[in-house]
This record gives structure tokens, C-alpha cells and sequence, in this order.
């Protein structure tokens, strides 16, 4: 390749970036909007939970408020929030939903920005490849909505 043609790409790739970042400055500013959107969050957790430490990390990376509580009597929480038929190990209130368990920060988005008539959403157990479990996997977890009586209602979502 000559000098002349190299300078001429690297012009072209410099146009292109600049086009990319425009659209990206509006993508920014929405995502922005949307984390700040999100409300802070109270979620419960024995004192002993590794793995719900690991959570907590990162929906804060993920933007999220959080103010975490060790609780000794989890079963008590689930059944106050009503999310003990679809139990993991910590519980969320945010807003008006609670969220139970290892739940992806899409499927809270998702359900913050819907606003379904449920009680919340769910991943119950310990899933390996849920966030703060281990490595996610796309399309391996089935987030549950929960309905106003604490039944479990359906797939929410497939993440
Ligand atoms: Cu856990």
C-alpha cells in the first residue's frame, strides 16, 4: 500500500468515527437519563451471603443505588415482599417491584420502564451463570414475574 492510499483510509476511518460518535453522544445522553431514572433500591441479605455481596457489586457497577441490609430471618422477607414461591437467596424492593435473586440489571430495566401490574420479577435458586454467580449466559436465565398474590405468573423475560 502507498503512503497516499493509507492517508486516504485513515481519513475515511476518521469521518466514520466522528459519524459514530454523533449517533453514540445520543445513545449516551438516553442511557444516562435511563440509569439516573432508575430509584434506589433496599435490598436484604444474610450476613454470610458471598454470592449476594457479588450481586450488590454489580448493580452498582450497573448504576444502581443500592442500600444493602444483612437480615438473619430471609425466610421472614420473602414472606413480607411475597416472593417466598419463587425464593433465592437476597430480596429487592425497588420502587414499587421487588426483585428476587440474581436477576439481570436488563430485566429490572425492562420492568422499571414497563411497569407491569406484578409484584416484581424472580430468579429463583442460585443459577450458576446469573450476575455475581458466575459467568452470565446469554439466554440461560428465566426471569419470573410474580403476581400481586406472591404466585408465580410467568416467563418475564429470557435473558
Ligand atoms: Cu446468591
Amino acid at each position: 500500500m502507498t503512503i497516499k492510499n493509507t492517508k486516504r483510509l485513515r481519513h475515511h476511518a476518521w469521518a466514520l468515527c466522528a459519524s459514530a460518535a454523533m449517533a453514540m453522544g445520543l445513545t449516551l445522553i438516553s442511557s444516562s437519563v435511563l440509569a439516573q431514572s432508575l430509584p434506589p433500591a433496599t435490598l436484604y441479605k444474610s450476613s454470610t451471603c458471598g454470592c449476594c455481596t457479588e450481586y450488590v457489586k454489580y448493580l452498582r457497577a450497573n448504576g444502581m443505588k443500592i442500600n444493602a441490609l444483612d437480615h438473619e430471618n430471609m425466610g421472614a422477607i420473602k414472606q413480607q415482599m411475597g416472593t417466598s414461591k419463587a425464593a433465592s437467596c437476597h430480596t429487592m424492593k425497588v420502587g414499587n417491584y421487588v426483585v428476587e435473586g440474581h436477576v439481570p440489571i436488563a430485566a429490572i430495566r425492562k420492568m422499571l420502564a414497563e411497569k407491569p401490574n406484578i409484584k416484581g420479577i424472580a430468579l429463583p435458586g442460585m443459577p450458576y451463570n446469573s450476575p455475581g454467580m458466575g459467568p452470565e449466559k446469554k439466554g440461560s436465565l428465566k426471569v419470573l414475574s410474580i403476581n400481586r398474590a406472591g404466585n408465580v405468573q410467568g416467563v418475564y423475560v429470557t435473558l
